[in-house]
């Protein structure tokens, strides 16, 4: 059914002209007494110390980074420190207007910023709530920790010192940090205060965070989601990426009831002028304010605005309209905060980009300087209450520190006496139990024509005698994969689908079809094109809590969402020292018959990355048992399909493809054929012509062929493998994607590794050559065919039985000119 959002050509064809809304540059001119009145001295007070302590939390690692020692402690701190001394009034003026239901997901340069937001949440969280949060993490072993190293009068002062440990532990890697010891400087967060994942990968945290904003939207959680990410991350796709996925139109014209109204995200630009040495205004960038931006994105111009980030007062005053706005669906906002970095990017910086004079004129606006000058002026506080603040502030940081470098009090992650402790947080293994809800749907499944039709078609490929059906009457791989996604959709409302074409074309190759009849718009909708911003928004909606099921058409588009797959998807469960899952699946066609840049198999990249699952079935049963298993999964798994198999039917399991739920595991690759002489594991379409050529190999050549299908490449479990190994004493491994660096090789080498004592042949991975994928017409001669499977096995591993279908005068000639040499 097409939408009704009319093209109509009298309404964009006629003479018009764009007119942009304004957009504020430092508007904020609202008096103190009247922030007074409003916010209470003590509120004041509070902003000033929270930046005190900020800084002096930057101040003492940027000592340990110059000289090795703060004040009296000496400790060599090896890590990195991208310290944001100077930018204090954005970090803590942001916290100012959050809720402890706001979640702020940062970059590079975020201590300040995961402090603040802390800070700011202890003083708004009621004792109770508070004192679960402490005592609910790592069972209360920081806690005790703390009460008894670094005890504090009140719960308040308690909870910041162990806000502070915790952070100082995880940026010097310790166990009891925040994430265990597996983020470090750049990545440490914690989720309870609302402070995620902060970001190594420039302008990262803005897909992950529109991602949180749209599971934000979907559970009618009250709070917004913040990407504090810097001014040299406009130049980052991604980014754009992102704001456009914030900004889509369909938010108000498709989506409807309290789904409706656009992302409660608000993309706040840490603006200190700097990349490292880059300059964005006036040199990388072609913008004069960064706040312009936002009209390329919307009609609202993202209600973007320049605010003074050296006044914290200022950033609260707009953090705190944004999140309003944001709250009624008028999303996405964008603030440009302007402040200055005093220190240098990172503490190998030699300032060499920017002359003493600027420093010196930046030095005037400090925030903590002219605040404490402004409060003092007004009455808030005298000269000498500033002084005992900044004292108490340095006598804090100082207690933290001497307990974080205390191997005693913050242990050093002890891998030589655990050393499988990083392993084991790869992955939960967990998995959801099936899915028995009933989501909202929009029309009862059974008025879907998709459903109707499948009801009609034989469960079975092959007819009583034995003759294959055709797909238009047999369950094929694509209505498999459909029933398990189907399944997961209408009984979990926390999934949500979405890809390019993801709704009225039924995804890129149909699977999807007839789903749009049952869905809403908020459970399966067409994303823009923008990989990245597909896999990242999934990311960030499956950290929140949601479930998130994601396509990308070709496989050889993995590239365009690469930091989002292999960094972010991949990483976060382990970095976040298992705290965090993120149950995302990634569905990845492998094209065929389109050439170079469409056709690529690119499994073995994927299962290249720790902390990604892989699977890649070639069969209906296996594809929706290992599908649904992949939706269940609480990790993040790439489910690969071969666009040459969507129309396959079921020929191995008797009883076809079940039409009830059900599932796979992920892992274990599954016996197609029995054989005594050889055992040829198969990996995706491969399958086929593996069985076509083991039943040749036993007609032509007498030689008796087990072919094991690998269904899954992350995990993969090798005992099946090496039992038939032990048996035949011979393995080819089959595949589509390039030999080299290839997962093939990867399992014959273990294999020769761990049954080496029982081969009689050298095992060999067959796979693409090392070049492009041809077009159509030359396909046959660059993936393994039957006849080059015969000529491995009855050519070379039997070398008595002479085969050579591919009339090959040379082997090594030829392996050599496929290895690229
Ligand atoms: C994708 C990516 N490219 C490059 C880097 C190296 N790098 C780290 S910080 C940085 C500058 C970032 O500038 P900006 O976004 O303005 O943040 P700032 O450092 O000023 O806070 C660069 C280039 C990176 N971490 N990630
Ligand atoms: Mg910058």
């Amino acid at each position: 059914m097409p939408k009704s959002i009319p093209v109509d050509p009298d309404h964009f064809r006629r003479a018009d002209r764009l007119t942009f809304p304004e957009v504020p540059v430092h508007a904020y001119a609202r008096p103190l007494a009247e922030e007074r009145a409003r916010r209470g001295d003590k509120a004041l007070a509070e902003a000033l110390r929270h930046m005190m302590i900020v800084r002096e939390f930057e101040s003492m690692l940027s000592a340990f980074k110059s000289k090795g020692a703060y004040r009296e402690i000496a400790f060599n701190y090896k890590g990195p420190a991208h310290l944001s001394i100077g930018q204090e009034g954005a970090a803590v003026g942001a916290a100012m207007a959050l809720e402890p239901g706001d979640h702020i997901y940062g970059s590079h340069r975020s201590h300040g910023e995961f402090i603040a937001k802390g800070l700011a949440t202890i003083g708004r969280l009621k004792a109770p709530a508070l004192g679960a949060i402490l005592e609910a993490w790592q069972g209360g072993a920081l806690l005790r920790t703390v009460e008894r190293h670094l005890p504090a009068a009140t719960l308040a002062g308690t909870a910041e010192n162990f806000l502070l440990l915790g952070l100082l532990a995880e940026i010097f890697m310790r166990a009891n940090g925040f994430n265990g010891g597996m983020g470090g400087s750049m990545h440490a967060f914690f989720p309870p205060f609302g402070a995620y994942p902060n970001n190594a990968i420039v302008g990262a945290s803005a897909g992950i965070a529109t991602g949180a904003a749209l599971r934000k939207k979907l559970a009618g959680d009250d709070g917004i989601a913040v990407a504090m990410i810097g001014d040299g991350s406009t130049g980052c796709g991604p980014v754009f990426e992102a704001m456009n996925f914030a900004a889509m139109a369909q938010y108000e014209t498709l989506w409807t009831d309290a789904r409706k109204g656009g992302l409660p995200v608000l993309f706040m630009f840490n603006n200190n002028f700097y990349a490292m040495g880059g300059q964005t205004i006036g040199e990388t960038m072609g913008w004069d304010r960064l706040s312009r931006i936002g009209a390329a994105i919307n009609p609202a111009a993202m209600h973007a605005e320049t605010v003074d980030g050296c006044n914290p007062l200022a950033v609260a005053d707009a953090v705190a309209r944004k999140r309003a706005l944001l709250r009624e669906g008028r999303g996405p906002a964008l603030l440009d905060v302007e402040c200055y970095r005093s220190t240098g990017h990172s503490t190998t910086d030699a300032n060499v980009y920017r002359t003493k004079e600027e420093l010196a004129a930046w030095a005037k606006h400090d925030p903590i300087a002219t605040y404490a000058a402004a409060l003092t002026a007004e009455g808030v506080l005298d000269e000498g209450e500033v002084e005992a603040m900044r004292a108490h502030v340095a006598a804090t940081i100082a207690a933290v520190t001497a307990a974080a470098v205390d191997p005693s009090i913050a242990p050093i992650v002890d891998i030589p006496a655990d050393p499988t402790l990083i392993g084991r947080l790869m992955f939960s293994h967990a998995e959801i139990p099936a899915p028995a809800g009933e989501a909202r749907l929009n029309a009862p499944i059974e008025t879907s024509p998709r459903v109707r039709q499948d009801a009609k078609k034989a469960r079975r490929g092959l007819a009583e005698n034995g003759e294959r059906l055709s797909p238009m009457r047999a369950i094929t791989l694509r209505d498999a994969l459909f029933e398990a996604v189907l399944h997961h959709m209408v009984h979990d409302e926390r999934l949500i689908a979405y890809g390019e074409e993801c709704r009225e074309w039924g995804g890129a190759f149909g699977v999807y079809r007839g789903l749009a009849d049952i869905l809403p718009y908020e459970r399966l909708f067409n994303a823009p094109i923008s990989e990245a911003a597909i896999v990242a928004s999934a990311v960030g909606h499956a950290l929140e809590g949601g479930r998130s099921l994601v396509e990308l058409m070709y496989g050889d588009f993995l590239g365009r969402a690469g930091d989002e797959i292999f960094n972010q998807m991949a990483k976060w469960r382990a970095m976040s020292g298992g705290t965090l899952n993120v149950p995302v699946v990634l569905r990845c066609s492998i094209g065929s018959k389109y050439g170079a840049q469409h056709s690529q198999d690119w499994t073995s990249l994927a299962a290249h990355i720790p902390g990604l699952k892989v699977v890649y079935p070639a069969t209906p049963y296996d594809a929706k048992g290992l599908l649904a298993s992949a939706l269940s999964s609480e990790d993040p798994v790439v489910v690969f399909e071969s666009q040459r198999l969507y129309d396959m039917v079921e020929l191995f399991h008797d009883a076809g493809v079940p039409a009830e739920y059900y599932r796979l595991p992920i892992g274990a690759p599954d016996m197609k054929r029995e054989g005594a002489d050889v055992t040829i594991l198969t990996i995706g379409p491969s399958l086929y012509p593996a069985l076509a050529a083991a039943q040749e190999l036993e007609a032509a050549f007498a030689i008796s062929a087990e072919v094991i299908d690998a269904r899954s490449l992350v995990p993969f479990d090798y005992r099946p493998l090496l039992a038939s190994v032990r048996k035949t004493g011979r393995l080819l491994v089959l595949s589509e994607a390039c030999e080299r660096g290839g997962f093939a090789a990867t399992v014959v080498a273990n294999v020769t590794r761990f049954a080496f004592a029982d081969l009689k042949a050298a095992p060999r991975a067959l796979g693409a050559p090392n070049w492009i994928v041809p077009g159509a017409e030359m396909e046959s001669s660059y993936f393994p065919q039957v006849d080059d499977v015969i000529d491995v096995v009855a050519g070379e591993m039997f070398p008595e039985k002479r085969a050579n279908r591919r009339g090959l005068r040379s082997w090594d000639d030829l392996a050599l000119a496929r290895l690229g040499l």
